[in-house]
């Protein structure tokens, strides 16, 4: 079949709407029609050319929601007409990480999903008789395209698909960062480093959990409002503490926060993430995505003392079992995604959702079919 795409042929440029073909679903594979996708900083990292596991042409995309239209032999879980998120992170239930409770990074089909290809080591996606990789699993930047049975967690019909697709990274990522990665108690104290499209998510999550303080950390003054609307109760902008940072931070939480969240991708604030946590039991989760090459540092000493630096991915939620249930607090009134989708576009308007991000306008950008 065919299907319009916005394709990445080249890293750093601009992607390309086009019409591609599209192989139907093989043995345990589904087709999706996307009804919507939100574009993440991570599909703008990728772009860039940044990501080792990077490569070209491909489509990106992986904040979908969709239908299912065609199932391949032998999918049991899913039917034609669910409605489904697709996962980046998938949930088999029998690999030895599914089967482990202390982690959410099903590994089944981890290495071909990295070289951008289907289990079987083929591309459904081709242009001009060229292949065209997948991108996390999902390749949810094309109105059709074909998943893993594992790779979809079957949500309510009821939910609008131009909202609910941010839960295929975003809310997730934030809410599970602070339930699932950190498990914060009521009570607690945080810092939040950037204010975006995860960085507000985690403050939805530790307003939700009963944090007493919740201080947001971001360059950009304009992200303040929303953040507030959120739950922030402090603000820091970096560029008003210079070398003092850390310090300003560790007084503002009475001795050092809890918890931390780094949610930028940078690793100079991710050793201050770590280092304005409470000497003795604060946990800094990092959460952003650093380009080829970066690395963390911070003296030993820190960690001999007490503080615990973690990571987390897509919120340490397990997909399957997890995100029918983000749906229904959506559904229910219990979380905001709304306010958080500031632009809503065309596929054919793709990179204005790319441009805004860059130029740190608006929270989120969605496109819709
Ligand atoms: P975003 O662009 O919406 O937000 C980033 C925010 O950081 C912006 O508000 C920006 O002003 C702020 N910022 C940038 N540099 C800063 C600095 N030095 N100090 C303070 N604030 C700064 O991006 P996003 O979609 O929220 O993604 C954030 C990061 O999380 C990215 O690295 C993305 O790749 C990563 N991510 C990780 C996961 C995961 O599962 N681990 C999931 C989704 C996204
Ligand atoms: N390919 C990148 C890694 C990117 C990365 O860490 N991705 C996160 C999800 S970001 C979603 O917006 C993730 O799930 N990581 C776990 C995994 O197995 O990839 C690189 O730098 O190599
Ligand atoms: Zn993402």
């Amino acid at each position: 079949m065919k299907t319009r795409a916005a394709v990445a042929f080249e890293a750093g440029k601009p992607l390309e709407v086009v019409e591609l073909d599209l192989e139907g679903p093989k043995a345990g594979e589904v087709l999706v029609e996307v009804m919507a996708t939100g574009i993440c900083h991570t599909d703008a990292y990728t772009l860039s050319g940044k990501d080792p596991e990077g490569a070209f042409p491909a489509v990106l995309g992986h904040e979908g929601a969709g239908i299912v239209r065609e199932v391949g032999p032998g999918v049991t879980d899913v039917a034609v007409g669910d409605h489904v998120i697709p996962l980046y992170t998938p949930e088999c239930r029998t690999c030895e990480y599914c089967l482990n409770p202390k982690t959410n990074l099903c590994q089944r089909i981890r290495t071909t999903q990295g070289q951008g290809v289907m289990p079987d080591g083929t591309s459904r996606f081709s242009y001009k008789g060229e292949k065209i990789l997948h991108y996390m699993g999902t390749s949810t930047f094309s109105n059709f395209t074909v998943l893993p049975e594992i790779s979809l967690a079957k949500i309510r019909p009821d939910a609008p698909f131009e909202k609910v697709c941010y839960v295929g990274c975003g809310v997730t990522t934030g809410l599970g960062a602070v339930m699932f990665t950190a498990k914060a108690e009521p009570n607690c104290t945080a810092v939040v480093f950037g204010l975006g499209g995860i960085g507000l998510n985690v403050i939805q999550g530790l307003k939700l959990i009963g944090a007493r303080q919740i201080v947001g950390v971001d360059l950009n003054p304009g992200k303040v409002e929303m953040a507030k609307r959120f739950g922030m109760t402090d603000f820091v902008n970096p560029k008003d503490h210079g070398e003092n940072l850390v310090g300003h931070l560790v007084e503002l939480t009475g001795g050092g926060a809890d918890y931390s969240f780094e949610c930028i991708g940078n690793v100079n604030v991710m050793r201050q993430a770590l280092e304005c946590c409470h000497k003795g039991w604060g946990t800094s989760v990092i959460i952003g995505v650093a380009p080829a090459g970066a690395e963390i540092s911070t003296r030993p000493f820190q960690l001999v003392t007490g503080r615990n630096w973690r990571g987390s991915a897509f919120g340490g939620a397990r997909g399957r079992t997890d995100v029918p249930g983000i749906v229904d607090m959506y559904m229910e009134g219990r979380i905001d995604i709304d306010s958080l989708i500031t632009d809503v576009m065309p596929l054919e308007d793709i990179n204005k959702g790319f441009d805004l991000m860059h130029e740190g306008k608006g929270v989120r950008s969605v496109v819709t079919y």
